[in-house]
Formats: structure tokens, sequence, C-alpha cells
């Protein structure tokens, strides 16, 4: 067999290996570490994976490139499992809110927030959101993120919240970066249903899920199931109305209140709940019971600055799987970067950083159900592979605030190269 790129003397090759499956408690730091590690791919895929040489039935050729990992640290293509990707405009002019005092769902309530962007998204053509879009995208492919979810929720009618969803279809067609699509109509409450949301509802299940699923633009259906947002009955409402149509649930649960949530989750068989900030023990263990995903999104906590973290050590010990999201959208967390992310997961929820390197590839793969093909370097896998300019995975998180990526390698294509995107998408 003749490899097309090999990478070779690897300091320290993040393989994952193990299950394609979420990795829970311990197994959480097992990241099947490999020094002197080698890795060789032919085509898209995968085709050896070990330390030292390579063994005598894969060749190389005269194109084939090898790649020198002295000093590096190499690792699956990061996953992203949580972000507001497409969407219009954006709202710096809530900081001075914020700083004084002003709280997100205040801010919110009176008619800005996710309502302001909705606004901004009804009004950009198919034409700007895609641009705008691609350019985030770019951003997180620099920072190693091979693999992200992007939600609708930005439209709030059914005409835009298709419009959002075809743009993510095309930005999946056409950059590097793959996309798995959820349909969330249900993130906010439009000021002309605020008397009547559960007239909303039914729009949303009557008119949306059918459109949704009728041009095949979703594969999960999320609700902002938040006091003040979509209660719980609400919630399960939808959710199970999108099942019919084949869409699997995923939900934003208590991000800020206790509400309920977690339970919900667990009870509906939801693939991730994401937020968990308020979530109570009880709902945290049903998670566990029933091997719910928690997306933690710890740069939103910091972003809306109310001190409050998810309780990532207290999952870990129940044994709930634990991924980790950057949230990327205009308000609460405006940022691509998943190392960001990685940092606070570290040093702000107290996950070591083999747990990190877990949520961020298997546990954020198996979040989007992409666990067979992405998520661990393995024989087979797709080669989604990040080269770091660190020669360790404690380098990584203890030198904060920087891009370490060298390399990322997209379906066995370099696509970035010294940190930067190489060529056009
Ligand atoms: O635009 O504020 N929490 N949805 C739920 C968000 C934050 C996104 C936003
Ligand atoms: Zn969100």
């Amino acid at each position: 067999m003749k490899a097309d790129i090999v990478i070779k003397n690897i300091c320290q090759l993040v393989t994952m290996e193990g299950p394609n499956r979420p990795r829970i408690k311990e197994e959480m730091k097992n990241i099947g570490l490999i020094e002197n590690g080698i890795v060789a791919i032919a085509g898209d895929e995968i085709i050896h994976v070990g330390d030292g040489e390579l063994p005598d039935y894969i060749s190389i050729h005269k194109d084939t490139l090898i790649i020198d990992g002295t000093g590096k640290t190499v690792s699956p293509g990061l996953v992203d499992p949580h972000t507001h990707l497409v969407h219009g405009g954006s709202r710096e002019n809530e900081l001075a809110m914020k700083l004084n005092g002003m709280k997100y769902m205040d801010i919110l309530n009176a008619g800005g927030g996710i309502l302001s962007t909705v606004s901004a998204t009804q009004k950009a053509t198919p034409e700007e959101l895609y641009e705008k879009a691609k350019k985030s995208l770019n951003t997180m492919l620099e920072f190693g993120v091979t693999t992200i979810e992007a939600k609708s929720g930005y439209g709030l009618d059914t005409e835009t919240e298709l419009k959002q969803l075809r743009v993510t279809k095309e930005l999946n067609e056409k950059h590097p970066i793959d996309i798995v699509s959820t349909f969330m109509g249900a993130h906010a409450i439009p000021k002309l249903y605020k008397d009547n949301p559960d007239k909303f509802v039914k729009i949303i299940i009557d008119e949306m899920l059918p459109r949704v699923a009728e041009e095949k633009l979703a594969e999960f259906c999320d609700v902002f199931c938040e006091d003040g947002v979509f209660t719980v009955n609400q919630t399960r409402k939808i959710l199970k109305a999108a099942k019919e149509y084949g869409l699997l649930a995923r939900l934003h649960a208590d991000e800020i209140e206790p509400f309920g949530g977690a339970e919900l989750a667990a009870e509906i068989g939801s693939i991730s709940a994401d937020h968990l900030v308020a979530a109570s023990e009880r709902g945290m263990k049903m998670m566990a019971d029933k091997g719910v995903i928690a997306d933690l999104l710890p740069a939103t906590s910091f972003n809306l600055a109310t001190g409050k973290y998810a309780n990532a050590r207290k999952m870990i010990e129940l044994g709930v799987p634990v991924a980790l999201s950057t949230d990327y959208n205009p308000g609460s967390s405006p940022t691509e970067n998943l190392q960001l992310v990685m940092y606070f997961a570290s040093l702000i929820l107290r996950m070591t950083p083999e747990e990190v390197f877990t949520a961020v590839t298997i546990n954020s793969a198996c979040s989007i159900k992409r666990e067979e093909k992405i998520g661990s370097i393995r024989k087979g896998k797709r080669a989604d592979i990040v080269i770091f300019d660190s020669p360790n995975i404690n380098y990584i998180i203890y030198h904060f605030g920087i891009n370490h990526v060298d390399k990322v390698l997209k379906n066995g294509k370099i696509v970035v190269e010294k940190g930067r995107t190489k060529g056009t998408f």
C-alpha cells in the first residue's frame, strides 16, 4: 500500500485509541498517547498509526510528502459541536450594557440580544450570510477545527430559517470544514408572539419542521429551554415532533437558571445537553444513566461574566461524557477559537489536558454522531489531523492565548500551513 503523506518523528501523537463511543470517567484521561509517533495517509484515509518507522507493507513513492513531526504534537482534527455560525450583524453595542450591569436575559427581554441578530439576519442576503460565515470557518480551520455543528435560529420565521439552513448547506459543500446542521427555530420567542408563545410553538411544528425535513436541511433539532424562553413542556413537544421527522434532539439546557433541562434531555434521549451551568445533580445523574453527552461552553460563561461555570468535575465523576464547544455566536460567545475554550476548560473547569483533548475530539464527534469517521487517529478513519507547533499537550494548555496550530490536514489535504489557510475556499 502506498502512502501519500507520512508524518513522522512526532513528539506526542494523540490517537484517542479505543472504541468509537463517548469516553467517561477515567477513560477521558486515556488519549492513546504515542511518543516518536508516525501516521501514514493514502487519499483521504489514515492507513497506519504507530511509532518509529513505517511497517514493510506501506511504501512511499516519489510524490509522497514526508512531514517532520520533531517537536510537534499531532491530534485528530478538532470538532466543535455547538455553534451559531450563520447570522447577520454583530452585537458589540451590548458590551457597554453588560459593563453597566445589564444581564443577558434583560437585554433579550428588552428586544435586543438574539432578537437584534434576528432582524439583522432577516435583512441579510444569502450571499452576505455566506461570506460572513465563510470568514469564521477560515478562522476555525486555522485554530485546528475540521468539523463543526451549526444551528439556525436567527430567522424565527420559516423563510429566514430556511435561508440560514440553505447557506449552511452550501458552506458544507464548498468549505473544507464539515458542517452538521441543526434546526433551531425555537431559539427565542419573536415579538409578535410574546403574549402567545404556544402559537409560535405550533408554527415551528406545523410549518417550519415539515419544510426543513422536506429539503433535508438538518440532522438535529435544538431548543433554547430556559426560564423566559421555551418551557420544559414546549421543548419536549418540539423535540418529539422533530423526532417524527427524523431529526435527533439536542438542547440548550440550564444555561442560566436551573430549569429541568438536564432531566428533560435524559427523559427524551437527547444526544447532548449543552451549557448545564445551572444543572441539578439529579439531572446530571440522569444524563449519566442515559449516556447524554454534556457539551460544555466555558467561553460563554467567561463572556457572560457572571462568574458561574458548569461543574465539569462533578459531571466527570458521575460518568457523564463531557464535550467542549465554542458556542460561537454574536452575543454570548463571539469567538471561533476552540483553543481558548480548551484553556478555560482546564484552568477554570479544572479538566486535565487529557480530558480536554478527549472532549474536543472523540466525545465531541460522538455528540454530532460522526464517531465512526472522525474523532480519533485510527486506521480506516478520515485523515483529519492537526499538527501543533508544541512539544506536548500540556504546553498547548499552558501557553495560552495564542494559536498553536502549524498545519491542518482535512480529508488528507493540507488546508492550513504555518497557521494560515492555504488556497481559496
Ligand atoms: O445570539 O445570544 N444563548 N443563544 C442561547 C445564544 C446564547 C445566542 C445568542
Ligand atoms: Zn448556543
